[in-house]
């Protein structure tokens, strides 16, 4: 059995961690049986992440490893009808997924002055009076290090915008007028790009990242595509 670790629910999406989302579609879209147990805090992850999964006796962290691992452990290939130049194009769309777009994800809720004000009030919502005060700053403080490590918290807003309007842009040329990044049938990319679309286009939140988003028809529609065969 498979056991996926991630946070519950939230922002009208099935999960508000484009990583997490990403390993449950990847788990819809090969049909596997997996359980979800929920956790709040991602340093109970072996790598201080979430998501991991528990596979049989082993623990499995980062949402690339872990599909990775299924796929050579039970056999599957998302991208088995794809030839070599599709395979190179849906790593390509993962990467641009998850190593910038869902990079600007988070800046926008955030570090972002006006997504901080509208996200921090609903994601934090749950907590216990005296935590609601100190956790949200205490991570915020934290990820924006992440953030300026990485490079993107040095630029100014108009410029991570121009960098996700090129993203959104490339994508929606990509899927053109496809039901999938693999064409006709999901592949691989398909579990990323929901993964970080969904949370930018479905989610509960109107910042400016997700208004932008939902300026390309065609992301959206994916969207609502995949939510109604694969979520609903
Ligand atoms: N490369 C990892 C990234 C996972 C990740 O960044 N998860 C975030 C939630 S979206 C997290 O747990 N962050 C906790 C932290 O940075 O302290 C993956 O693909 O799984």
């Amino acid at each position: 059995m498979i056991t996926l670790f991630q946070f519950p629910r939230a922002l009208d999406v099935p999960n508000p961690s484009p990583y997490c989302l990403k390993v449950e579609t990847f788990l819809r879209l090969a049909g596997l049986d997996y359980q979800v147990r929920t956790l709040l805090n991602p340093a109970r992850g072996p790598k201080g992440k979430l998501p991991f999964i528990q596979l049989d006796d082993e623990v499995i962290a980062d949402s690339a490893i872990i599909l990775r691992t299924l796929e050579r452990r039970l056999g599957l290939d998302l991208d088995a009808h794809l030839d070599a130049a599709g395979r190179g194009r849906a790593l390509a769309i993962t990467r641009l997924c998850d190593e910038h777009l869902a990079w600007l994800l988070v800046y926008f809720r955030w570090i972002d002055e006006e997504g901080w004000a509208e996200f921090r009030p609903l994601f934090f919502a749950g907590l216990p009076a005296p935590l609601r005060a100190l956790v949200p700053r205490l991570v915020r403080a934290r990820l924006r290090r992440g953030q300026l490590a990485q490079g993107l918290a040095r630029h100014s807003r108009e410029e991570l915008l121009e960098f996700a309007r090129e993203d959104l842009q490339a994508l929606s040329e990509l899927l053109g007028a496809a039901p999938y990044f693999g064409g006709l049938q999901p592949c691989s990319a398909d579990a990323a790009a929901y993964g970080v679309l969904a949370n930018l286009i479905l989610c509960s939140l109107d910042n400016p990242l997700s208004r932008l988003a939902r300026e390309y028809p065609v992301l959206v529609a994916y969207c609502e595509r995949l939510r109604d065969k694969f979520w609903a």
